[in-house]
């Protein structure tokens, strides 16, 4: 299982912290995701064969914010 840290821009309440997740969950061969409203970010944890940063982009892209980095998290 990969772990990354994605920074996003656009989350502003708790409500958008719920939405974000559910929308990278969605996404299959994704785990876990754990977002930070205060930190701007969401740790990932995912398969690596299935699973594309571009793929999480996406996802962030429609459900509305943006991913401005990925790190990986080890
Ligand atoms: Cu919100």
């Amino acid at each position: 299982m990969t772990k990354r840290v994605i920074r996003i821009e656009g989350m502003s309440c708790g409500h958008c912290v719920n939405w974000l997740s559910q929308a990278l969950m969605r996404i299959d061969g994704v785990e876990d995701a754990k977002v930070d409203l205060e930190g701007q970010q969401a740790k990932v944890s995912f398969d690596e064969g299935r699973v594309t940063n571009e793929m999480m982009s996406n996802a962030i892209e429609r459900a509305g914010y943006s991913a401005v980095e990925f790190k990986d998290a080890g």
